[in-house]
């Protein structure tokens, strides 16, 4: 299968042709039956009953207009992932911030002026539905590349489940599995499909765009004999860099330029390995090593498979061909991001102690309809964990990774510079570690974080909205790995609007659209939604464990049964209470 194969002529073409041009995409949300990685047929969702959805394709300067009907049984809303969305925050997507979510039978508009360049993506943004397949390629080409090359290729990377992703997450988020342990998946997609092929001419340059659009899985990424010039991250355009291999984690992407060999007498294999780290468990028939073909002549054979190693790389060392002055941050958030078993008994994630959990009202329509009371956090809810930032200060995060596991964090609304790296955690209070970088840092809107390392980054608030921060596995931002970034809200509503199609969504599905996060007035929150919370009490580290292993014992006979012979939620649920009602008497009893 090939996809966005364009010669310059046409990229040229389309450049003068399509100034300022409105692009338009009906798409009808649908389930379509599939078969992406040739072991298993399932349900997916698609998009006008196909799979996969198709790539968006568009120019700088245009307006990309997408149409959405949802067909699904389920909410559903669309983020474009790493659009600034400068003035539009409303059509960001991410349900229950920006938006209601868009009801089963409903219709929404999303309406995007066009100011970037580069290799982005688009996906479900309510619940992890983009993990059952609601996910494509949004590729932004330069009026003016920067560098020179003759064709392009879309190398699309994701992991692949075969159960639905509501079951997966109901297991994930449940009392039986208090280490937290994610789904692993089945297989890895290339352009959401196996053995995908790629033609080369000989002599020619390809741009390669690399987008990891996983739930969970990291891939490292090499082809066989030939180099690999990395030209942008992220929509960001850097300096050429030569590497032999590169790491990839979900939501981020590389472009790369390949050029072709004089001689066809091989084809090459293409290799996205999963990084098996990111696993808690690799059951047998997981296939880790995803490949495609580079092919030079249908005729060939094969060129022998190189292993090379993955290579040790670090984003931070990219240089932006344009560069960004960074400053002295006015506000600096320090943030530790960890899991534990919380007070509802199930393994959630915390930044600072807390879980996020979604509001009653969207935070987008709280902070337009507060006034004054906007810039007061309490308004958004204690577990949106709101961070209200001013206009145009700069701003820094730490996040230090508390974890065993790795995280990829993104932020919603712009580019950060990664102004530091290093090991365990780092206490902003104290004076910067040596290894703060502050010249022309390098940018990007997701950056991995791996585990016991922190990373500091920066960016200026110049883009009032509602921006989540959260980690891009999605099993991690559902187990509430977020917090919400209210910036500049004492300007927003003379810079911002919210479209009256946003409030149809909203009374479709019964879901207030003004007032505070519990939607009432003022500062009386009675009524919001509330998170787990640490255990309290005497419980140590040790404690906690005992007690959930408690529980497990107490119920596996029973947990097994059930799960294996007749799914009865009812029965769960009784089981849950019980269980609850026990762990109590536990802890008073302590
Ligand atoms: C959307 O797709 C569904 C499922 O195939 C179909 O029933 C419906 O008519 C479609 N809607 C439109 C407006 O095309
Ligand atoms: C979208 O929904 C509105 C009402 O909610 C309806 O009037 C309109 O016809 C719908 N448009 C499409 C294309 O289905
Ligand atoms: C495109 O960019 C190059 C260098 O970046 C510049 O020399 C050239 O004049 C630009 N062309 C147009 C049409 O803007
Ligand atoms: C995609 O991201 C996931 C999660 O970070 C990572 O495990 C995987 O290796 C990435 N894939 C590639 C090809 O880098
Ligand atoms: C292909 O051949 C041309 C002309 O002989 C030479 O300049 C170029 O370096 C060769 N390219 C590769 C990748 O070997
Ligand atoms: C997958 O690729 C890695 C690195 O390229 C290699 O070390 C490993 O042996 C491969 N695994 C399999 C099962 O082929
Ligand atoms: C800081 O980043 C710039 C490029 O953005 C790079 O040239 C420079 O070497 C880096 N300095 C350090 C100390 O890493
Ligand atoms: C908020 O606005 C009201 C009226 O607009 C004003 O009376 C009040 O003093 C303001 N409160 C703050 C904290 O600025
Ligand atoms: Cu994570």
């Amino acid at each position: 299968m090939l996809l966005s194969v364009k010669s310059l002529a046409v990229l040229a073409l389309a450049a003068t042709a399509a100034q300022a041009a409105v692009v338009t995409y009906n798409w009808n949300i649908t389930y379509v039956t599939a078969n992406p990685d040739g072991l298993f047929e399932r349900r997916v969702v698609g998009v006008n009953n196909q799979f996969p959805p198709p790539a968006i394709d568009l120019t700088l300067g245009d307006t990309l207009v997408i149409n959405v009907i949802n067909s699904l049984e389920e909410p559903t809303s669309l983020h474009s992932h790493g659009l600034f969305q400068i003035g539009n925050n409303q059509y960001d997507g991410p349900a229950m911030v920006t938006q209601c979510p868009i009801p089963p039978g409903g219709n929404f508009t999303y309406t995007i002026p066009i100011a970037q360049h580069g290799t982005f993506w688009i996906h479900s943004h309510a619940k992890g539905q983009y993990v059952d397949g609601l996910r494509a390629p949004l590729i932004i080409h330069n009026t003016n590349e920067t560098y020179q090359y003759d064709a392009e290729y879309t190398v699309a990377l994701a992991d692949w489940y075969h159960a639905q992703h509501a079951d997966m997450l109901a297991q994930y988020l449940s009392i039986f599995n208090p280490s937290g342990a994610e789904p692993v998946p089945q297989s890895g997609l290339i352009n959401q499909a196996s053995d995908v092929k790629f033609n080369f001419v000989p002599g020619k340059t390809y741009r390669l765009r690399v987008i990891n659009m996983s739930a969970l899985s990291m891939f490292h990424f090499h082809i066989d004999g030939h180099e690999m010039q990395i030209i942008e991250v992220d929509g960001i355009d850097v300096q050429k860099t030569t590497v032999t291999s590169f790491p990839i984690t979900a939501a981020q992407r590389y472009s790369i330029l390949v050029t072709a060999k004089n001689d066809t007498s091989s084809n090459y294999i293409m290799h996205a390995d999963m990084d098996p780290a990111m696993f808690d468990s690799v059951p047998d028939d997981l296939q880790l090593n995803v490949t495609g073909t580079i092919v030079y002549n249908a005729a060939a054979s094969l060129a022998p498979i190189e292993y090379s190693q993955w290579d040790p790389f670090n984003d931070a060392t990219l240089v932006p061909v344009v560069p960004e002055a960074t400053s002295e941050p006015d506000q600096v958030f320090a943030l530790t991001a960890a899991f534990s078993v919380l007070n509802d008994y199930i393994n959630k994630a915390t930044f600072n102690d807390i879980t996020y959990v979604l509001p009653k009202v969207p935070s987008l329509y709280t902070a337009m309809s507060m006034g004054n009371l906007s810039s007061d956090p309490e308004v958004y809810g204690k577990y949106a964990h709101p961070l209200v930032i001013k206009h145009n200060q700069w701003i820094e995060i730490v996040v230090n990774n508390n974890d065993p596991g790795n995280h990829p964090f993104h932020l919603h609304g712009h580019v950060f510079q990664i102004v530091g790296r290093g090991e365990g955690i780092y206490d902003p209070s104290t004076p910067y570690p040596s290894y703060y970088n502050t010249t022309n840092p390098a940018r990007r809107d997701t950056v991995l974080v791996p585990s016991n390392e922190n990373v500091a980054i920066r960016f200026k608030a110049d883009n009032p909205g509602i921006w989540l921060f959260h980690c891009h596995i999605e099993w991690h931002l559902q187990a509430g790995l977020a917090v919400t970034f209210i910036e500049a809200p004492e300007v927003m509503p003379s810079v911002l609007t919210v479209d009256q199609s946003h409030y149809d969504q909203c009374k479709a599905l019964g879901i207030p659209f003004r007032g505070n996060a519990a939607g009432n007035d003022g500062l009386d929150l009675n009524g919001a939604n509330l998170g787990p919370d640490p255990l309290t009490g005497k419980f140590t580290a040790k404690g906690i464990v005992a007690l959930v292993f408690t529980i497990i014992s107490a119920l596996l006979g029973l947990a097994t049964v059930i799960w294996y012979a007749h799914e009865d939620d009812a029965q769960i649920a009784a089981d849950m209470a019980k269980a609850k009602a026990k762990a109590n008497r536990e802890e008073e009893a302590n």
